[in-house]
């Protein structure tokens, strides 16, 4: 079976210290939960930038400070968010890029997000895409909603991202697609044969559709970013006890999580970094 590979989302840009004490904001404390993640089987990190007080943040020296503390505790593959939090411009969202991070977030198109509206115009998608190949930065093609699909999917027909592409079907959120098993089977019926993906599932949706990603030999997406309870009114005490319980659920069904060779392999990005200039 093929191995698989746990993405912690550890910080995000909409859970706060309010929802739980174990949100990790200063670069040490981003580097000790990629580490705790790390130990419990996660092998991608992916980030927003925060200030210290919480406020959400693209700016490049962050994003330095958390790849660099990172890279001091594990070569975990990392992964920068490109969404960054809704209502920032796309110039402002991908400055980062020219760190050259191992891969970062795509998502092609727009999206409800609860009250609000996840902005990525055409233009920004292609911006976004043709930032991502000038840096030599794998995307991860972010799918809220099935057109981003068919989005991505003539991106790469056009040749504006190429070769085998990996996509996170993000589920749950309110406004696009729901956490049901059937639209994650679509929607992985309608990629290439190359192509890998991921499931990244809201709230008490995340734990469920874990384990069906686990049976469908997809990979899973956890993390406070995304859910911050680890069974109903229990806070997980940081993202790697959620990593921890997706490890568990590889066992119970037999998959092995991937080494860090494995995940890079499978990611195609086999080239350990470290932040650039
Ligand atoms: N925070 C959301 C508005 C990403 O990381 O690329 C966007 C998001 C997607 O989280
Ligand atoms: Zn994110």
């Amino acid at each position: 079976m093929t191995p698989v590979i746990i993405t912690a989302a550890i910080n995000g840009a909409e859970v706060t210290r309010a929802h739980t004490p174990a949100l990790p904001l200063t670069p040490d404390e981003v580097a000790g939960e990629a580490l705790r993640c790390a130990d419990a089987g996660a092998t991608m990190i992916h980030l927003h930038g925060r200030l210290p007080d919480g406020t959400p943040t693209q700016d490049l020296d962050t994003f330095r400070a958390y790849f660099a503390a990172i890279r001091g505790v594990t070569d975990a593959i990392v992964q920068f968010s490109t969404g960054g939090a809704v209502g920032m411009d796309v110039e402002t969202r991908i400055e980062a890029l020219s760190l050259r991070p191992e891969m970062a977030t795509l998502t092609t198109g727009s999206v409800n997000f609860g009250d609000d509206v996840f902005l990525n115009r055409p233009a920004d998608v292609r911006l976004i895409a043709e930032r991502l190949r000038q840096f030599d930065v794998r995307p991860e093609i972010e799918v809220f909603e099935f057109g981003m699909l068919d989005t991505a999917l003539r991106l790469h027909e056009e040749g504006l991202l190429r070769g085998a592409q990996h996509v996170d079907f993000v589920l749950g959120v309110p406004g696009g697609l729901a956490a049901h098993r059937g639209h994650l089977e679509y929607g992985v019926s309608l990629l290439p044969t190359d192509w890998t993906w991921s499931v990244a599932a809201m709230g008490r949706h995340e734990l469920p559709m874990a384990r069906v990603a686990l049976e469908l030999g997809g990979h899973v997406r956890v993390g406070l970013e995304d859910n911050i309870y680890l069974s109903r009114g229990q806070l997980a005490q940081g993202s790697w006890e959620l990593v921890s319980a997706v490890a568990s659920m590889a066992a119970e069904i037999g998959r092995p999580v991937a080494t860090l060779a494995q995940a890079r392999r499978l990611l195609r990005v086999v080239e350990v970094r470290e932040p650039c200039g």
